[in-house]
């Protein structure tokens, strides 16, 4: 754990000092305190036991909640047990979450898009001792996988319980005991180096998280949230349906993004907040009823960088000042524009309450006033999943003696305002989508190709996707360089379809530094 050499900008926390979380101080015992008084009020939106989307008030909710966790409880689990899980955005799903927090187990949220060799990695590392998928051929995949594991759907449907009961009639189990330090999340992520790792939050991270977001943003009981993005990473799980329930506002769970369908639930439901990534503001903007946007009281960017000229058509073409904010698996919500105040396009703003920033770097005279973004406080995450050392080598040392700093491979700057604004990544990361793809992991595949000698992949620019991953390819000896539908199919059985190249360029050499290592900034297209 070592010190950057110089330590740029400190910006000042919003509130310095201690940043009270709501008692009793754990997300799940918070969640239940918010969502007991007034049960009839109408929560969650979405598809619920099997059938039509309908409304689920907090009463019934929380009854689910109880009812599953009781389920959980009789099949065996126990707190701290790890319960993967993943499926489209449902109430089922919501409830699951919540009653696998509330009884203390430990959720690993799973990408759905993921294939066998990547589902394989994550099963491997936390072993999990079940598994609540929705997924086609999930529930076999993941058995043949890890044969000893419970497996379920969302709704719990084919839980195995001992003595063949529903387990519902047996005692209820302890709920909302945990304890702030308990973990409650592990978030896969690729980090700064290496295979995707787990990102252990505890209940105390997760909390302050949603509650900063909740107190900056202005979130309370009269707000209505659209809510596409997926329950199975932070920005949709972390903030959309942590901060909903924390807030005891209601949701409009949708299970993919549909800009027409978000149109209509704004205006159906009367929704006054909508989150998305940039790609999903890029088509929204491109829709001829953008302006339904308007009615909204807030639209918040995440998950990749807004271009500052997406910001400014949804602000010509819907009236939408859309509000970018910046954070991370490790650390849920870290930065955002003020509420009240400018929302500058092309920054990410000021440190969220409770959050403390600031810009370390190497060498003053060649780096200019650009650092690595550094960052702590009650929402930055406990290390990762059994990883001693990458946890030592995330965080550095605080030269006053303080709390150590995370250091979040993305690189800023800082107005005289104390604006920051993300200038690029120390670390190798391709943004698609809002989804990240560890460029390594993508060549490790890509490099088995009989035709491929070598391969780097590297993002391009893109305007839907904001980054694009594209293959430089060196052809082996005697062989014409693959094009990118055969390496795409060939790449498909083993790495989810959002980290498959659109682009293939094929190349004689691949640009190296002294070391011999790849140096990626430098790959290009041709001209
Ligand atoms: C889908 N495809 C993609 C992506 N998504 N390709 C590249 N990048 C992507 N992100 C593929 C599909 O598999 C399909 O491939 C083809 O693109 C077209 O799919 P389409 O139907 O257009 O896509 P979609 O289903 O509409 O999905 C686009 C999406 C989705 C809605 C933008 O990617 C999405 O929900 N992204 C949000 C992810 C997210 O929640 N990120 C937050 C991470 P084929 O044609 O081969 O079948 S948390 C985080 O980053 C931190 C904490 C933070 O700050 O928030
Ligand atoms: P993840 O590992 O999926 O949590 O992605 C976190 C990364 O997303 C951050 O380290 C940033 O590189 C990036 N990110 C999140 N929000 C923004 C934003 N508003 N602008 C630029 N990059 C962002």
């Amino acid at each position: 754990m070592d010190g950057p050499q110089h330590w740029r900008t400190h910006l000042s926390p919003r509130s310095p000092g201690s940043f009270p979380l709501p008692e009793p101080g754990t997300l799940a015992g918070a969640w239940t305190a918010a969502l007991t008084p007034d049960p009839d009020r109408p929560l969650l939106w979405g598809l619920v036991g099997g059938g039509p989307a309908r409304w689920v008030t907090r009463g019934e909710f929380l009854d689910r909640t109880v009812a599953a966790a009781g389920r959980l409880s009789a099949a065996g689990l126990v707190a701290g047990d790890r319960v993967l899980v993943s499926g489209p955005s449902t109430v089922d799903l919501a409830v699951a979450h919540v009653a696998c927090l509330r009884l203390g187990l430990v959720v690993v949220p799973t990408n759905g898009a993921y294939r066998e060799a990547e589902l394989a990695h994550v099963l491997a590392d936390c072993r999990p001792r079940a598994a609540l998928v929705d997924h086609d051929r999930w529930a076999d995949l993941v058995t043949d996988l890890q044969p000893n594991l419970l497996v379920a759907a969302t709704d719990l449907q084919g839980l195995e319980v001992p003595g063949g009961s529903s387990g519902v009639d047996g005692p209820t189990p302890e709920l909302d005991s945990a304890g702030p330090d308990d973990p409650a999340i592990i978030g896969y992520t690729s980090g700064t180096t290496g295979r995707p790792k787990g990102a252990v939050l505890t209940q105390a991270n997760l909390l302050a998280g949603a509650h900063s977001v909740r107190v900056a943003w202005r979130w309370t009981d009269a707000d209505r949230l659209v809510l596409c993005l997926p329950l199975f990473h932070m920005h949709g799980l972390g903030v959309g349906l942590h901060g909903t329930l924390l807030a005891a506002a209601s949701a409009v769970l949708q299970p993919r993004f549909d800009p027409d369908a978000v149109l209509d639930a704004v205006e159906a439901h009367a929704a006054t907040l909508f989150f998305g990534v940039p790609t999903m503001y890029h088509r929204l903007a491109g829709h001829d009823r953008v302006s339904g946007l308007g009615s909204l009281r807030l639209c918040v960017s995440g998950s990749a960088p807004l271009a500052a000229d997406l910001h400014v058509r949804l602000a010509d073409r819907a009236g939408v000042p859309v509000l970018e904010r910046y954070g991370m698996t490790e650390t849920v919500m870290l930065v955002s524009n003020p509420y009240e105040g400018q929302r500058r396009p092309g920054s990410v703003g000021i440190p969220l309450p409770g959050v403390d920033v600031r810009l370390g770097g190497g060498d003053d005279e060649t780096d200019g006033p650009t650092g690595e973004i550094l960052v702590r406080g009650p929402n930055v995450f406990a290390g990762y999943w059994e990883r001693p050392e990458a946890t030592a080598e995330a965080f550095v040392a605080d030269p006053d003696g303080g709390d150590p700093w995370f250091r979040t491979g993305d690189l800023g700057v800082v107005d005289d305002d104390g604006y920051l604004s993300i200038v690029g990544r120390a670390k190798e990361l391709i943004i698609s989508g809002g989804l990240n793809v560890y460029p390594r992991e993508v060549d490790d595949v890509l490099s088995l190709h009989p035709a491929v000698a070598e391969v780097a992949v590297a993002g391009l620019p893109s305007p839907e996707w904001g980054e694009e991953v594209v293959a430089w390819v060196v052809p082996a000896v005697g062989h014409e360089c693959p094009d990118v539908d055969e390496l795409r199919s060939f790449a498909q059985d083993h790495l989810a379809a959002y980290k498959v190249p659109r682009r293939v360029v094929a190349v004689d050499v691949l640009p190296r530094n002294a070391l011999g290592k790849v140096t990626r900034h430098e790959l290009r297209l041709p001209d």
